[in-house]
């Protein structure tokens, strides 16, 4: 999202079993009450959590990006319902137990798989009509979309048999934003 809106934040890594900011060891809690990623600190010592609403802010410093589209034009809501259907459909039911630091018990793993595939299909049909979740333009849906399609096939999922899904997948990992948002990602990880 900031490489789209221009944005050059400072970030910082967490040890997020230990719940520790890395570079200065402080208590993560103190920005993220729920010790969850993303956390956004600003300058003037608001603190910010949630997927949805960080990223909605982030692409409300940069208008003209199109991330989001304005508030009072109604694909808005569109929008808040793409990023509430990633988060809790797809990031929460799928990628997280699956990705769990503390392990996840394997029929909880495979309980999550079952329930990942009704997702993609409403994602597809999706793709079937529009070229992105909101509409014609990438949004922040859109980049919180390719991070859990990233998640999803490095767990071994194939989308293949949604086919539309599968092709706004391949266009996605092409974008140039969002392949130098992983690029970024593993250099900060040293992977
Ligand atoms: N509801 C949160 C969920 C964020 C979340 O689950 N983050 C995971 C990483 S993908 C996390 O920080 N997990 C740490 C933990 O569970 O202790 C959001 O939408 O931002």
């Amino acid at each position: 999202v900031c490489l789209e809106a221009g944005l050059a934040p400072r970030y910082r890594q967490v040890d997020l079993l230990g719940k520790r900011v890395l570079d200065d060891d402080t208590d993560f809690r103190a920005v993220s009450p729920s010790g969850c990623v993303p956390a956004l600190a600003l300058d003037d010592g608001t603190r910010l959590n949630e997927m949805s609403a960080v990223t909605m802010y982030l692409a409300d410093q940069a208008p003209s990006s199109g991330l989001a589209p304005r508030p009072g034009d109604p694909a808005r809501y569109r929008l808040q319902q793409w990023l509430s259907f990633v988060g809790t459909e797809i990031h929460k039911t799928f990628v997280f137990p699956t990705y769990r630091l503390q392990g996840t018990p394997e029929p909880v793993k495979a309980h999550a798989r079952a329930l990942l595939e009704p997702a993609l299909a409403v994602l597809d049909r999706r793709f079937r009509e529009a070229p992105h979740l909101v509409g014609e333009s990438f949004t922040v849906a859109d980049a919180y979309l390719a991070w859990t399609l990233a998640l999803i096939r490095r767990a071994g999922v194939d989308v293949a048999p949604w086919r539309a899904l599968a092709a706004y997948a391949d266009r996605i990992r092409g974008r140039p934003s969002v392949h130098d948002a992983f690029a970024t990602e593993r250099a900060i990880a040293g992977l």
